[in-house]
């Protein structure tokens, strides 16, 4: 089913509110997305109905509460086409999600020697927790490099090739950058690493609320993402992991609900994904979660990232045509992910997102956390804006007016 994307703005009610005297015009979605009515309502109906503790109780509530919140792990494997429920691993976001992946397989498996490639294109999210592994076992950390002066190539293809070499045991990379709108060739990158063993991770904290994701026709070996960046509750996330890899892998945290047999001296671990859920689960957000999706499959995925994608490069292209500005990622004209990062050479970005903000425009300046990047790029920070499913032209438009008029004040048109 396809949406007209214009009726959808009624269904978020944060949107329904002035700033600055301004119908707001939210455009920082890559940060954090906004939730619709039916998502607020499975949380509050959870709490008012149902809220009870998961998997320890026999009574009504609790039989409720864990058939929710099971319901909710087998409809995210469905949406992205996990073959088994046990594969989805409830953690509070990407970070979390990357940082088990590090902390679990990484602690286990990696040894001076070993090599676990990134990318320069990283969130902070899926480069700091390969930094503490590494140094922890004396693995090496590289980085396959990004090509162009405003990354406009994106990630260096025949770089991989040159960086996969045998030592390599984990290959780590975005899906959609949060920073540039590059979206990787992921299923291409998963084969890669996989010819030379090494298995993958994908961030797709950008991607998985915006389009099709389908783990079994990527390859990957893991996928994270975060349930707050597509309609879905803050605090609530997803590890998907190959059940032969979960199953072999130790827990990281450890507590009630994951435990088969405790004694004083030892323990012994459920399997996945019990083993890696120590303690009460954020059940009201997993079931949140739940309705997120429901609400995103009603309105149709493919259809959800061409909408934002179009949006993005209009505004690009607009934007394009101010003095003194930089974008960065792909070149106007040019296929991108739902968002425009760029900078001007006359006003700081910082003071770009405050007067936005008088106009009701909310954007986000600074570094996006890719510090890495930026400084390789020579950017201390850029304004972004990230495009939804409730965004419209006319939002388009409102960002290139004020743009025009704080130039025009800062004396820089
Ligand atoms: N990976 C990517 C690609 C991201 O964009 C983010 C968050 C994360 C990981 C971390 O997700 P979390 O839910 O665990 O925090 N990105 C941003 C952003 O671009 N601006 O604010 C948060």
């Amino acid at each position: 089913m396809t949406h007209d994307f214009s009726n959808l703005r009624v269904d978020f009610p944060v949107l329904d509110q002035h700033v600055g005297g301004h119908p707001l015009v939210y455009l920082d979605n890559a940060a954090t997305t906004h939730k619709p009515r039916s998502v607020i309502d499975a949380v509050a109906r959870f709490y008012e109905r149902d809220n009870s503790n998961v998997h320890r109780g026999l009574h009504a509530l609790s039989m409720r509460a864990t058939d929710g919140y099971e319901a909710a792990r087998a409809r995210t494997a469905k949406f992205i086409n996990a073959a088994d429920p046990a594969e989805i691993v409830f953690t509070r976001g990407t970070s979390e999600s990357v940082n088990l992946v590090a902390q679990s397989w990484g602690a286990a498996n990696l040894k001076p020697g070993d090599v676990v490639l990134c990318t320069e294109m990283e969130h902070h999210s899926n480069l700091v927790p390969w930094q503490l592994i590494t140094a922890r076992t004396g693995a090496t950390l590289r980085y396959v490099p990004v090509v162009g002066d405003d990354a406009e190539g994106g990630l260096d293809l025949e770089a991989v090739d040159r960086l996969l070499t045998p030592e390599v045991k984990l290959f780590a990379f975005t899906h959609i950058s949060n920073t540039l709108g590059v979206t990787n060739p992921v299923k291409e990158l998963c084969a890669k690493a996989r010819a030379v063993g090494a298995i993958s991770v994908i961030d797709a904290a950008q991607s998985a609320g915006h389009e099709m994701v389908d783990v079994q026709d990527m390859g990957c070996d893991f996928l994270a993402f975060s349930g707050h960046k597509m309609a879905a509750p803050t605090g609530i996330g997803v590890l998907y992991g190959r059940r032969e890899l979960l199953d072999t892998m130790p827990p990281w945290q450890g507590g009630g609900g994951m435990i088969a047999n405790v004694e004083y001296a030892a323990s012994t671990w459920k399997p996945a994904p019990e083993r890696f859920e120590a303690g009460t689960p954020n059940v009201a957000d997993a079931i949140g979660l739940h309705a997120a999706i429901d609400y995103l499959d009603s309105v149709g995925r493919p259809a959800l990232g061409a909408h934002e994608s179009e949006l993005a490069q209009m505004a690009c292209s607009a934007l394009s045509e101010l003095p003194g500005i930089r974008i960065l990622g792909p070149r106007p004209g040019s296929a991108r992910a739902g968002m425009v990062n760029f900078a001007f050479r006359d006003v700081h970005a910082h003071d770009v997102v405050t007067f936005a903000d008088q106009d009701g425009v909310a954007l986000r300046g600074g570094h996006h956390c890719n510090q890495p990047l930026m400084r390789k790029l020579g950017l201390p920070s850029t304004i972004r804006a990230s495009f939804y499913l409730y965004n419209t032209p006319a939002d388009v438009h409102a960002l290139v007016a004020s743009m025009r008029k704080i130039l025009k004040f800062f004396g820089a048109e």
